[in-house]
């Protein structure tokens, strides 16, 4: 089964769902109905790294995602914390957090591998060429993204984290173009043989293309739970959505014509 990690923006900027999830119990409250609809993972943000985004000091970070990342910890709902900063990691972790998620792909902090091989957690590495505002310039995306990816994966099992623990990213919508993103989803057989591959389509702007100009950004629910099936069907080891029941039933979906119904009825 496809694993589906909830998103829990706990910032006052991300782009879709900002704001929202400031105050601790309605955290909790809709951390609850994203595993009620079927999120395995539930992935907790305190930094936007939207374009144009400002950095966010990790102290601040840490007052903002702790007290949700303990308090999800406590209900049994394993946490992944999402963030460049290696001293957040850590107490990430130590509240209860189970995967480190890091856009950067360790390269945002250099302590960040030494850090998370420490810890035990799971690792998940991003590609990523200096964030959002980065110039999406590539001779061939794919190739490139996997050996920079590749490069990273190196990098972790140096630093002593264990392979079995490490999870690969293309970085949908990082110093990417539209065309870049759907290259990548098009050969992601090329990512599952670095390891298992995680996608962040969620609300992006490259689906946004798919739409009429004024929809609203919960339109983009549709196309994403539709790209997670697709991923799901070429290996991918799990999705990163905001919208985990439109999600779930597209992978319900795929699950059903995989296995031929379950083999049901003949
Ligand atoms: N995208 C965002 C944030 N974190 N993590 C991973 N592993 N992959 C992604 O594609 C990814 C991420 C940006 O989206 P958001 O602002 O909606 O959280």
């Amino acid at each position: 089964m496809t694993t589906i990690l909830g998103i829990l923006n706990v910032t006052p900027d991300s782009f879709s769902d900002g704001g929202r999830w400031q105050r601790l119990d309605d955290a909790v409250r809709h951390a609850a109905e994203l595993v009620a609809a079927g999120a395995a993972v539930i992935d907790v943000g305190g930094e936007s790294t939207r374009p144009g985004a400002q950095a966010v000091d990790p102290r601040e970070e840490q007052d903002r995602v702790l007290p949700v990342v303990e308090a999800l910890a406590r209900e049994g709902i394993v946490v992944s914390i999402d963030t460049r900063n290696a001293s957040t990691a850590r107490a990430a972790v130590a509240a209860g957090a189970a995967i480190v998620n890091d856009v950067s792909g360790g390269l945002h902090d250099p302590g960040m591998f030494d850090t998370v091989a420490q810890t035990g957690a799971r690792l998940v590495i991003m590609h990523w060429r200096g964030g959002a505002d980065a110039e999406p310039v590539y001779a061939d995306v794919v190739s490139e993204v996997r050996a920079e990816l590749a490069a990273r994966v190196e990098a972790a099992l140096d630093a002593g984290v264990a392979s079995e623990r490490i999870v690969v990213d293309p970085g949908l919508g990082f110093a990417k173009t539209a065309a870049h993103n759907w290259q990548l989803l098009d050969r992601l057989d090329t990512f599952t043989e670095l390891g298992p591959v995680l996608i962040g389509a969620s609300r992006k702007r490259f689906l946004a293309a798919l739409l009429p100009a004024d929809a609203p950004v919960a339109d983009r629910d549709a196309p994403t739970a539709t790209v997670s099936a697709l991923a799901a069907r070429s290996g991918a080891w799990g999705v990163r959505v905001h919208d985990v029941a439109a999600t779930r039933l597209a992978l319900s979906v795929w699950e059903h014509w995989d296995s031929g119904g379950g083999r049901e009825r003949s």
